[in-house]
């Protein structure tokens, strides 16, 4: 039984006031859906079973490369990190994991398996950090890190992510996310060809000490730290690593790397189909790595990437097992709320994937009919699934109306009382 950080009879007292007002909506949609064939039951149970990670580093308060603007309450370090994450757990019920990153979350990782142990929360993928130095670190990574012309760096470099595998394996994560910001901000100051050689002949070495059942997720990014070229830029480059290291390497796919306007869902499917999908870190944006909650900016974008991992589910392709997980820096919002609200849009989008009418797709896509083919997905974007993730969060213990709970429960005031103003924080944009 996990330790909840708010009471249990407060949710339960939040849900009394709505439960009649969700009973009736979940009916009416019910017969709106099994007038299409649905069944909203067995949606119901899917988007039940449909879970995304929360990244220690987004409960903190982000910022900008102007300012950062320290919230209330801050999380002090990853054992306050995990009381903030087991609060969305509670209410959403759908985030029982925490991705870490090290070495912002370093600790000792019996202290960290068994904080999560009592908060009923586990681990997800392991974030290593080679983007910025550690303090008393010998070399520097202000080059490079990976694809560094030193040798003695980038053994360096190797080294810290074969350590994020030890501390993963003994808290019980299953994978290791590796982001360089190796790049460069010249024309003529980086060798392309020589700079993807020294990464590949690192990121071997990092595989080589990744245990039979784990999995290692390459994530790429178009641009910045470095603003001219960047070693891992795109997801061809990213296929290519996946594809040279081994049935172990997939490829993360983090919505805000890309150019804007780049159809990231038909990068998606392409992945799909070669069997190199790793998984997402989900986010929204409007310009380039924004990092703003998921489904603020684009949520029609969110559901064509859950319709194809919705149209591969359903075509049952082998070994299909994308990571969920959330990648945001909240910096004008409490955290806890935007990552509450970020999960419930990410199962939202996934819920409405699923009430698209395949069959018909199909024969639309087959008939050359693109106005009807639109108009299928927009039917099922269209409809307010609202009523399943409430019904699935209420049945799981969690909250009908999550941010109102989190705000009737007074748990930001009450931990500012314990927890001094931080002056720094670990406030990773990534
Ligand atoms: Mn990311």
């Amino acid at each position: 039984m996990a330790e909840y950080r708010i009471a249990p009879d407060l949710v339960a007292a939040e849900n009394g006031k709505r439960a009649a007002a969700l009973k009736s909506d979940y009916e009416a949609l019910g017969a709106t859906l099994a007038r299409r064939g649905v069944d909203i039951e067995a949606v119901t149970k899917k988007v039940s079973e449909f879970f995304v990670a929360v990244p220690s580093w987004g409960v903190g308060t982000g910022g900008t490369r102007f300012a950062r603007f320290p919230g209330t309450g801050e999380p002090r370090g990853i054992f306050d990190k995990l009381d903030d994450c087991a609060v969305i757990q509670q209410l959403t019920r759908t985030t029982p994991k925490v991705s870490l990153h090290i070495p912002w979350d370093k600790a000792d990782p019996r202290e960290l398996k068994a904080k999560g142990d009592a908060l009923g929360l586990g681990f997800d993928a392991m974030n290593s950090n080679t983007f910025s130095d550690a303090p008393g670190q010998a070399h520097s990574y202000k080059f490079g890190s990976l694809s560094h012309v030193d040798a003695a760096t980038r053994a360096q470099a190797v080294e810290h992510n074969i350590e994020c595998i030890e501390i993963g394996k003994a808290i019980g994560s299953k994978a290791l996310t590796v982001w360089v910001g190796d790049g460069s901000n010249f024309p003529g100051q980086t060798n392309f060809t020589k700079a993807f050689e020294r990464y590949l002949a690192a990121m071997a070495d990092i595989y080589k000490a990744l245990p039979d059942d784990w999995r290692l997720f390459s994530e790429h990014k178009m641009y910045e730290p470095a603003f001219y070229s960047t070693v891992v830029q795109d997801w061809g480059t990213n296929y290519l690593i996946a594809q040279t290291l081994g049935p172990k390497a997939h490829c993360l796919v983090d919505l805000g790397h890309h150019a804007p306007n780049t159809n990231i869902e038909m990068i998606v499917a392409r992945l799909i189909q070669f069997g190199k999908l790793g998984g997402f870190h989900f986010n929204d944006s409007k310009y380039g790595d924004d990092d703003l909650d998921a489904g603020a900016i684009e949520p029609y974008r969110l559901f064509l990437v859950f319709n194809e991992l919705v149209d591969a589910e359903r075509r049952g392709v082998n070994d299909f097992n994308p990571a969920h997980m959330i990648d945001q820096s909240h910096n004008v919002t409490d955290p806890i709320e935007s990552l509450i609200s970020s999960a419930n849009e990410i199962r939202r989008a996934y819920a409405q994937a699923l009430i698209v009418d395949r069959k018909a797709l199909g024969d639309y896509q087959d008939a050359n009919d693109a106005l009807m083919a639109s108009e299928t997905l927009k039917r099922a974007y269209r409809a307010d699934v609202e009523p399943i993730l409430a019904e699935a969060r209420r049945r799981a213990g969690g909250a009908i109306d999550p941010v109102a709970a989190y705000r009737a429960s007074g748990y930001r005031h009450k931990v500012a009382a314990e927890r001094p103003a931080s002056v720094a924080g670990g406030g990773g944009i990534i």
